[in-house]
């Protein structure tokens, strides 16, 4: 299981999907590979990030291995029954294109064991709404990386308190703009500074 750490940790995404098929083959627990390898790996790549270890490009590419391994880990943990860790809704807000901080969250809280609902990107405040009140998730997600587009996160934190389903749904909140003091003014319950904090709160409620 330590190639398999070392191998994602280092984005080598082709030896890692076919290290997870040789594991599967060899008659491996899929909850095992992916709870004392993968997660433990993308844990280890957060950590390197957060450190100013690792880079943006490191932690793209042990996210995409990370992805890889999953695609082909992914049915035999359905046929399984694991449960995943929580649901998150995430998105980018209405007016925003940047989705790569979104993407590398969405990664981040896959390899965690999340299951991500992605809206995408330019998402309007009602289809965040339409999808909470569909998914019913342990929390919202939202990203803005411009000053003019972070205005509508608040709007969508208010349109789902309009909708009755703000007290069962945390609000995380990130992009380069966004400050604590901002996701406080707004009322969402957290700030993520990067993915890696935004997961540690989630498993913290996911606890
Ligand atoms: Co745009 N852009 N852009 N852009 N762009 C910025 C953001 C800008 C700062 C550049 C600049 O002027 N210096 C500026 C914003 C200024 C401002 O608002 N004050 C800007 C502008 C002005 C624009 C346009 C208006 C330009 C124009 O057309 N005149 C336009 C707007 C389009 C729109 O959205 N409506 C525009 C367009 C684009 C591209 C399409 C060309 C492209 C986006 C491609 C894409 O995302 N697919 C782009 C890019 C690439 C950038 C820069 C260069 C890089 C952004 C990025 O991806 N950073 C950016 C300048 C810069 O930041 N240096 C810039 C890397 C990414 C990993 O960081 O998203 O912050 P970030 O995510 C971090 C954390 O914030 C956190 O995790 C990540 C990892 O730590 N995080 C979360 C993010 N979301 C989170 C959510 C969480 C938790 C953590 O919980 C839910």
């Amino acid at each position: 299981m330590d190639v398999l750490k070392e191998q994602i940790r280092t984005g080598n995404d082709r030896e890692v999907a076919a290290l997870v098929r040789r594991y599967l083959e060899e008659g491996r627990d899929p909850e095992t590979i992916l709870k004392q390898a993968m997660i433990p790996a993308m844990d280890e790549v957060g950590d390197l990030f957060q450190r100013g270890e690792y880079f943006l490009p490191e932690m793209l590419i042990a996210a995409r291995a990370m992805k890889e391994g999953l695609q082909v880990l992914k049915p035999r943990l359905v046929q399984a029954g694991v449960e995943p860790a929580g649901r998150v809704v995430l998105g980018t807000v209405q007016g925003d294109m940047h989705d790569i901080g979104k993407n590398l969250v969405a990664m981040t809280l896959e390899g965690a064991g999340f299951e991500v609902i992605d809206l995408g990107i330019d998402v309007p405040a009602e289809r965040f709404v339409e999808a909470v009140r569909a998914h019913r998730p342990l929390a919202m997600g939202l990203s803005a990386l411009l000053t003019s587009t972070m205005l509508q996160m608040k709007a969508t934190v208010e349109a789902l308190g309009r909708a009755g389903l703000r007290e069962g749904t945390r609000v995380l909140v990130g992009g380069a703009p966004v400050t604590q003091a901002f996701a406080r003014e707004i009322g969402a319950d957290f700030y993520g500074p990067d993915p890696t904090a935004g997961k540690q709160y989630l498993q913290g409620l996911a606890r």
